[in-house]
């Protein structure tokens, strides 16, 4: 084999390995954990376990558990089935933008979206106090948009 082709295998070959490998270090670290994919639904229909309302203002995020409204925190129990059902501010309002709701530590990201309800369904299994933030550039105080909540026994 031409000493060119042999080099440029070897190359692909390495590229891919690292590749492979950084894969199954992310997986380990990640513990192979699936999440619901986000998909539009009603809320009231088919939202398994406690219903967390969450919605997108310019600029913080609003949340409601149980009739109990935050803005930028919440607490959840640990090993309990949430449906968080993202949106944002409707139209009309004068703040109807997209926003992103990332939950990093537990892989959780949904986009907000005026007149849309997103849901998602997880299970914290860890307690502590865990970050979330908006990822999608929303305006001028996005980056104020970030808060931290909490998963107790
Ligand atoms: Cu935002």
């Amino acid at each position: 084999m031409n000493q060119k082709y042999k080099i440029e295998i070897i190359w692909i070959v390495a590229v891919l390995a690292i590749l492979f490998a950084s894969m199954g270090i992310n997986f380990y670290v990640t513990g192979m954990k699936s999440f619901s994919v986000a998909t539009k639904e009603t809320p009231g229909e088919k939202t398994p376990g406690t219903l967390i309302q969450a919605t997108g203002v310019q600029w913080s995020w609003s949340f409601e558990i149980n009739g109990v409204k935050t803005v930028d925190n919440f607490t959840l129990t640990v090993n309990q089935t949430y449906t968080m059902v993202i949106t944002s501010l409707p139209v009309g309002t004068g703040q109807a933008v997209i926003h992103d709701l990332l939950i990093p530590e537990f892989g959780i990201q949904v986009y907000a979206v005026p007149g849309q309800n997103n849901t998602i369904t997880f299970t914290p299994d860890k307690t502590g106090t865990f970050i979330f933030e908006c990822v999608e550039y929303c305006g001028y105080d996005h980056y104020k948009m970030r808060g931290y909540f909490t998963v107790v026994k």
